[in-house]
This record gives structure tokens, C-alpha cells and sequence, in this order.
């Protein structure tokens, strides 16, 4: 058969991505697709041109499926990695409606400053996020509900979960029902577990799976879109040990921090960085016990990331990558 006269769409949904080759879904079906050379040259200070998320122009040859373009995204979720003559932007997802959060409060043990890392980055990309607790069957309840107030102070919505009771799945399931949601946190927290129990047919690869099997496969690599049952999708992403916010200006932080925002606001100085300055009503909230004192610790140590990152010379400039318009 001709394959010319099937007729074919001209775009995809990325579902995966890999050095030079990647997956999308289209007409129904997941099928290879390879980068087109150019898009390496037009991709700025981008790790990668394309992106889990992204809706890409196609071509054809014979049978092979070509990416030609990356259409203007919604919105971008990304980290920075530090590169060698000037930091990349790594594009974890784009175009989602959401990003779970997810943490263990057990093993491994809850991290603040890693949770406040990639909260805020939502904030800065404008995307609404959740701040999931996970293995709440192992959790203390006292430091479970410090955790806990800490965040809804933060006007951050939070859910606890246990993958092994099922406590808290019926909440997950509504917080993902019909909405495209990135799950992010650390390895070994309980992702995948959590996605297979909601979702059985997923049958996604778990620590133990791999720890079992000496075949050298390894848990999730690289993120991957998957379709819910309950309608939706969820992008499943490598975990990782550090996570260093892109592109915040650093006297932006500040906004990104919501309690604080509310408390700042009172502040002698309208643009008091609450360090050091006279007057700060951020600071005066935390010597009293009205702020979560990990809350404030995250900000400053991201505040002085961001500042060598950023600050002064603005020598790691931002380059613009294909998705200028939605930087944030
Ligand atoms: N006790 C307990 N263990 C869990 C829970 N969720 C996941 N785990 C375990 O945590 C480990 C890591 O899970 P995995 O889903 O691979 O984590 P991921 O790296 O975030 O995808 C596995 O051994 C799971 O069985 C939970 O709610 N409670
Ligand atoms: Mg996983
Ligand atoms: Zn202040």
C-alpha cells in the first residue's frame, strides 16, 4: 500500500524523549520519531529541543516519522543543570496542568528544602502544584502534621497517601482525574508505586522490581507519558538527588514563597529580600514560631544559590530556547 494514501496527521503528543530519538503518540498509536538536525541548533540553552508534553509538527519518510518543529508551549517544567561553560536548562515536562509533589516521610526521610525547590518553581512557571506525603503507614504522627501545617500555612495543597494501606488514593485520584499531571520527587519515594495502584495496567517498574532482577534494568530513566483509566495523564520522571531551580531572578524569590509574600507585606522596605534588613516582618514571624523555620531556611539557601547563579553579572545569561515565550 501507498502509504500516501492513508491520510496522516501532521502533529504529535512527545511521550518520551532520548538522546537522539524519542516517542510520540499519534493517531492512537505510540511510534518512534527522530529529531530533525535543526532543532539541535535552535535550541538555546535547552539541554534537549523536545520535551515530554510537547506538541511537535511532523513529516514523513517512508514509514519513518520525523520531528520538525516544537509548537509554542503553555508552560514549562524545568530544573538547571549545571553545564560546563554555562548551565542548561533541562525541560522535565511541558504543557501540564499540574505538579505533584511527591515525598516520603519515611524512607527516604522527608526534605523540605528539596520540596521547597521544586514548590517553587511551580510557582515560577506558573503552574499549580501539590505537595504529596506518601508512606504515611510509617510516618510519626506528630512530625506528620508538622509537615503537614507547614505547608498549608504555605497555602499549598497537600495530601497524604500510603501505597500500602491505600489511605489517601481516593483524594489522589481526584486530584488527577481528567488533568495532565507531572509526578516529581525523589527516587525511592514511591511514584510508580503509587501510579500501579491506581492504575494496574501501568505495571510501572519500582525499585523492587529492579532490585530483584540482575538484568541491569533500572527504575524510571527517563519520563515518560502515560494515559489514566480514570481519564487524564500523568508524566512519570527519573528521580533525582538534586534539584537546582532555572532562571529565578533572585529578588523574585520571594514572591514565590506564599506565606512569606503575606507576612512581607508589612515589611519597612517594599523590596526587603528578609535576610538581614531592619524593620522585616518575615524574620519577626520566625523569632516568634509564625513561620516554619525549614520554610525560612529554604528560602535563604535558595536565595544565595540563585544570587551566585544569577546575581551581578548575569554571567550564566539565558539563552532563548524554543519555548521563549513561555519561559516561566
Ligand atoms: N511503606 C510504604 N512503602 C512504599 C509506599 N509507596 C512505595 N513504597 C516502597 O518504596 C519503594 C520505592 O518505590 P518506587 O515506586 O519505586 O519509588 P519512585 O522511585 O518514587 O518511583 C518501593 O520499595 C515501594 O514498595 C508506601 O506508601 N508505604
Ligand atoms: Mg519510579
Ligand atoms: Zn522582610
Amino acid at each position: 500500500m501507498n502509504p500516501a494514501d492513508t491520510p496522516r496527521s501532521n502533529t504529535a503528543l512527545v511521550v518520551r524523549v532520548d538522546a537522539r530519538q524519542c516517542e510520540v503518540l499519534l493517531d492512537g498509536d505510540i511510534r518512534p520519531a527522530l529529531l530533525r538536525g535543526r532543532l539541535f541548533e535552535e535550541r538555546g540553552s535547552d539541554k534537549s529541543p523536545v520535551a515530554v508534553g510537547d506538541s511537535v509538527t511532523i513529516s514523513y519518510e517512508n514509514d519513518d516519522i520525523a520531528i520538525d518543529a516544537v509548537q509554542e508551549r503553555r508552560n514549562v517544567f524545568s530544573r538547571r543543570v549545571a553545564g560546563e561553560d554555562y548551565d542548561l536548562r533541562q525541560v522535565l515536562a511541558t504543557n501540564v496542568d499540574q505538579v505533584l509533589v511527591v515525598n516520603s516521610v519515611d524512607v527516604p526521610p522527608f526534605s523540605s528544602i528539596v520540596a521547597d525547590r521544586i514548590l517553587t518553581t511551580c510557582s515560577f512557571a506558573g503552574i499549580p502544584s501539590v505537595l504529596v506525603l506518601n508512606k504515611i503507614d510509617r510516618a510519626k504522627p506528630r512530625k506528620l502534621e508538622r509537615i503537614r501545617s507547614s505547608y498549608t500555612a504555605a497555602k499549598i495543597e497537600v495530601l497524604l497517601t500510603s501505597a500500602v494501606t491505600g489511605e489517601g488514593i481516593e483524594s489522589l485520584l481526584a486530584v488527577l482525574r481528567d488533568q495532565t499531571s507531572v509526578l516529581y520527587g525523589l527516587s525511592g519515594v514511591g511514584k510508580s508505586t503509587l501510579m500501579n495502584y491506581i492504575d494496574p495496567t501501568l505495571k510501572l517498574e519500582t525499585r523492587e522490581t529492579s532490585n530483584s532482577l540482575m538484568s541491569g534494568r533500572h527504575t524510571t530513566s527517563h519520563s515518560r507519558w502515560y494515559p489514566l483509566a480514570v481519564g487524564g495523564a500523568v508524566i512519570d520522571t527519573p528521580g533525582v538527588r538534586k534539584f537546582r531551580p532555572f532562571g529565578i531572578p533572585p529578588h523574585e524569590l520571594r514572591l514565590h514563597f506564599a506565606e512569606m509574600l503575606e507576612l512581607g507585606s508589612g515589611c519597612r522596605f517594599p523590596a526587603c529580600l528578609h535576610r538581614d534588613e531592619p524593620g522585616c516582618k518575615v524574620i519577626e514571624a520566625r523569632d516568634h514560631g509564625d513561620l516554619a523555620l525549614s520554610r525560612y531556611r529554604s528560602y535563604l539557601e535558595l536565595l544565595e544559590e540563585l544570587e551566585s547563579v544569577y546575581g551581578g553579572t548575569g554571567r550564566n545569561e539565558v539563552k532563548d530556547g524554543p519555548d521563549h515565550k513561555a519561559r516561566r
